[in-house]
């Protein structure tokens, strides 16, 4: 059962991140935070993006709507510090056993309408990290529902390590799982969130989301980290060359 943990509750998220991969945090970032971050956002994709190169974004199919806003650690100095502040990094710090490396900060803007969606994955797919102390903090800007894609884990998969891929397809998810979970999404954990709320997730937790066929948009904001020691997997790095090439960007 996974539910609200309050943030300033480190041992708590802790414990409920180390047994089930994934832990919902309540007010991660208060309404005030959440105005300002859809301000810097807006103004970010109308001024900024246009100009930068086309590793930062991927569109949706209908060719223009942005599905991903990608390397916002590099191409934008609030997100990167953000990302930095000394509150996330101590929290991130027990979960990744050590000095948390911040990897990347992105959106997974799931539109109204036309937001594809993603696939069952396990992240550690595309991150390719051993020991696998990396994780992904996904803060809603909009509010998740039932209806407009939310992000369904399955608790617990963290434990049983990398399951096999395959190339996915998907533009933006270039790599998914060779078997889909025969786990009915009733039995999964639904990140329902409102505006501010977060997920924390594991990054060999097996996850998925739904197109968003409503009218209503679903922006999440993601916060990379590792663990300093962390090294890559040259195993795992082959397979997620190879799905990068046949469909990039990642
Ligand atoms: O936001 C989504 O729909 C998917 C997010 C995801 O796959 C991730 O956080 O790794």
């Amino acid at each position: 059962m996974n539910r609200y943990i309050p943030k300033n509750d480190h041992d708590a998220v802790l414990n409920n991140y180390q047994r089930d991969g994934v832990v919902r945090i309540r007010e991660f970032f208060s309404p005030e935070m959440i105005v300002e971050i859809q301000s810097e956002l807006e103004r970010y994709m109308r001024d900024d993006l246009p100009s930068l190169p086309p590793d930062a974004k991927t569109v949706e199919k209908d060719g223009v709507t942005i599905r991903n806003l990608w390397r916002l650690e590099l191409y934008n100095t609030y997100f990167k510090e953000l990302a930095e502040s000394d509150e996330i990094i101590s929290l991130v710090a027990k979960l990744v056993n050590g000095k948390p490396i911040l990897a990347g900060v992105e959106t997974f803007n799931k539109p109204a309408l036309v937001g594809s969606g993603v696939p069952y994955h396990q992240d550690n797919a595309y991150f390719c990290q051993t020991p696998p102390d990396m994780l992904t903090l996904w803060v809603a800007i909009d509010p998740v529902t039932a209806q407009n894609g939310p992000v369904y884990f399955i608790e617990e998969s963290h434990k049983a390590g990398m399951r096999p891929t395959k190339i996915s397809g998907v533009t933006g998810n270039s790599i998914g799982m060779a078997e889909q979970p025969n786990i009915p999404k009733t039995d999964q954990f639904c990140g329902l969130l409102n505006p501010g709320d977060a997920t924390i997730h594991h990054c060999e937790t097996v996850h998925h989301s739904d197109p968003n066929h409503s009218s209503n948009s679903r922006l999440g904001l993601l916060f990379v980290y590792r663990g300093e020691h962390t090294r890559i997997k040259k195993e795992l790095k082959e397979k997620y060359t190879n799905a990068v090439n046949s469909i990039p960007p990642a």
